[in-house]
């Protein structure tokens, strides 16, 4: 397993990247980690709808963005990415407009070569290899990362776009976040493989496992699966070892399920925790820098989220025309339903 920090912090090998851009990825780790807790606050205020959280995982996300070209690589999400999408370049006041379903945040901005949020689990890998394909087709320089869980190696869709990807050498980059359940199954219980990282054998490509806790790990991984795909040599399956310390979602309660120490012995291994030990001890900033960053992320979020709320209330009839080329049956008595009633 790729591993750069111990669990205390402390610097096993080179560091890959520079200081500078090590407390950049902190920063954005922070404001995915600070932007969810506020979420959360909010749905359950009843101002949110349901989210899905991705705390605990935020070095997997960061680290695996910092390893692409915003201006030519694709970011493809499933719904719990959100700390490397910020750091792929998506802004905060639509993340905040997505998680009240606003239809602006629907549409991702033309400039950000990011696919939607997908809650089909795994139906976003036919969809990455497709355009990581299409890519190859036009010459393009760019590659695709393709995010899902570790409950999304046992869809079909998963299958079906590794063994595509091998076969055409798509320059995709698959990163499986193990966090250790989906919802309430635990991966011994999806899966007979010692690990997710050897499917890719059958496949024709490489697997390789990282520490997904540490933001450096997954860097590098995701760097030499990049160069890679970049060279033509075809895609990689990163399984990147995590942990969901929070709600699978806001209608979620894990402690119906999830044994306490296990948890416990997570907290423990919080990446966010284990990069400011690492960045005071080797000097990059000290504990005011750190209060002063989480005093500057508190305020991009203040502001992030009034700019959302000053977003004007959609037609709720928006939402009827949106979903479909033509409209069905079904669809079509709800909107004269809600003609004549509005949302009452
Ligand atoms: C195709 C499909 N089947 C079932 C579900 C219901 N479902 C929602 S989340 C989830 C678990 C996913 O677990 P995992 O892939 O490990 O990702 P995680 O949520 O842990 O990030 C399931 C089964 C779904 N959204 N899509």
């Amino acid at each position: 397993m790729v591993r750069y920090l111990d669990q205390d912090g402390e610097l096993l090998d080179d560091q890959p990247m520079s200081d500078e851009l090590a407390l950049e990825g902190y920063r954005v780790m922070l404001r995915g980690r600070r932007f969810d807790e506020r979420c959360v606050s909010l749905q359950r205020q009843g101002r949110m709808v349901t989210l899905a959280p991705g705390i605990g995982q935020e070095a997997a996300t960061v680290g695996a963005a910092m390893a692409l070209d915003p201006k030519t690589d694709w970011f493809v999400p499933q719904y719990r990415e959100l700390a490397g999408q910020l750091w792929h370049g998506y802004p905060l006041r639509l993340a905040f407009l997505w998680h009240v379903g606003h239809p602006i945040a629907f549409q991702v901005p033309d400039d950000l070569k990011m696919l939607p949020f997908q809650a089909a689990i795994a139906g976003q890998l036919p969809q990455a290899v497709g355009l990581a394909w299409g890519l190859r087709l036009k010459h393009d320089p760019g590659v695709v990362l393709a995010v899902f869980g570790d409950g999304g190696t046992s869809q079909g869709d998963f299958h079906e776009a590794l063994n595509l990807a091998g076969v055409m050498k798509a320059p995709v980059m698959f990163l499986c976040q193990n966090n250790g359940w989906a919802i309430s199954t635990t991966v011994e219980h999806q899966t007979a493989s010692a690990s997710l990282a050897q499917k890719a054998l059958a496949y024709g490509f490489p697997g390789v496992q990282c520490d997904g806790n540490d933001l450096f790990a997954v860097y590098a991984t995701v760097r030499d699966a990049v160069a890679r795909a970049r060279a033509g040599e075809g895609p990689t399956l990163i399984e990147a070892m995590t942990y969901r310390l929070g709600l699978h979602t806001t209608a979620d309660d894990p402690t119906r399920y999830e044994p306490r120490e296990m948890h416990e012995m997570w907290v423990d291994r919080d990446p966010l925790r284990r990069m400011q030990i690492h960045l005071v001890s080797r000097g990059v900033v000290d504990r005011s820098g750190l209060e002063r960053i989480e005093d500057e992320v508190k305020e991009e979020l203040r502001v992030a989220w009034d700019e959302a709320q000053k977003e004007p209330a959609p037609d709720p009839a928006y939402y009827f025309g949106r979903a479909y080329a033509s409209t069905s049956q079904r669809l079509g008595s709800q909107l004269s339903r809600f003609e004549r009633k509005g949302l009452g």
